[in-house]
């Protein structure tokens, strides 16, 4: 198995039209749920990913189960409960930030515990990826991460963590404490750049001096995503940045990150420099966003390749 990852996936309901959601009459329903993207956009880059978590006895945990086996997820480890599986609304104001709604409190994906993780199943991975929406979730959640990161640890397995900040789940005032144990213990920390200067930065801090921070604060790799300007890749010997990969129209950007973290690993995993891993995280994060949906975008290993090649091309 190439990589292992866990957490809550949650049905995502999109308005069809902005405004107040009182007065919104049609959703597009959706999957989601940030490791749910992952296991999905690195299975279709041909990487073997298994999906750990609860999912609800009902619709839609029946759902996100079709969706990662029809993906070549492997889901022999995801426990069923009785709680429901989570759904969350998006909401467009007229005025303001598009901002969400969770209705994931005691939901089955917060009943995932440290005794879900198997010891046997996760020592196989190559690569443990933890976000950190995961250990908000509940207390239980909050010790199977632990738990898988440790299990990680002691076998020798590298751990990706991406912090996927959620202020709607943790005040941002608290993020750094509550995140720090994570990033000392990580071997890849993929994360935004705002969400590095919430947990490490300083006002005025530059990206490289937030970069080195990163590095300071546990994690071999850091890769940073900064959206629209490209993404950096930063270990004490090296540095590499990269604009975006060239996308025609952005319809939705949520699972771009996700993406990127998985063209990163599956890029790393199969022994590419730096470089070379963070096109292909640049090319599998913009691909997210040319489609609704988090993960529909997510290209397949063949079709990466002849973008490669095509943009290689035309380089030269
Ligand atoms: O990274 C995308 C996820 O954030 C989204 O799919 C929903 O898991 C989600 C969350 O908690 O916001």
């Amino acid at each position: 198995m190439d990589l292992v990852t866990l957490g809550e996936a949650l049905l995502s309901f999109t308005p069809q039209a902005p405004g107040p959601l009182r007065h919104v009459r049609l959703f597009e329903k959706h999957v989601a749920g940030a490791e749910f993207n992952l296991a999905i956009a690195a299975a279709r880059l041909d990487l073997s990913v298994g999906w750990i978590g609860c999912v609800g006895v009902d619709e839609f945990g029946a759902e996100v189960c079709a969706i990662l086996r029809a993906e070549g997820v492997d889901i022999s480890q995801v426990r069923c409960s009785e709680r429901p599986t989570a759904v969350y609304f998006r909401e467009y104001p007229v005025l303001g930030e598009p901002r969400v709604s969770y209705y994931r409190r005691g939901s089955a994906g917060s009943e995932l515990r440290a005794d879900d993780i198997s010891p046997a199943y996760l020592s196989r991975a190559r690569v443990l990826h933890l976000s950190g929406i995961t250990p908000l979730l509940s207390e239980s959640c909050r010790q199977a991460a632990w738990r898988a990161l440790e299990i990680a640890r002691e076998a020798g397995i590298a751990v990706a963590f991406d912090p996927n900040l959620r202020y709607k789940l943790l005040d941002s005032s608290e993020m750094a404490a509550f995140y720090a144990p994570f990033l000392s213990r990580c071997t890849l920390l993929l994360a935004g750049q705002a969400e590095l200067q919430t947990l490490l930065g300083k006002v005025g801090d530059t990206d490289e001096e937030l970069e080195l921070r990163a590095l300071d604060a546990g994690a071999e790799i850091v890769m940073v995503k900064h959206g629209a300007r490209g993404a950096v890749v930063r270990t004490h010997s090296e540095r590499d940045a990269v604009p975006a990969w060239p996308v025609e129209r952005v319809i939705d950007p949520i699972g771009a990150g996700d993406g990127c973290d998985a063209g990163f690993l599956a890029g790393w995993l199969r022994g590419w420099d730096l470089h070379a891993s963070l096109r292909l995280a640049t090319l599998v994060g913009a691909c997210a966003t040319g489609v609704q949906g988090d993960y529909e975008g997510y290209p397949r290993w063949d079709e990466v390749q002849d973008a490669l090649s095509m943009r290689h091309q035309t380089a030269r």
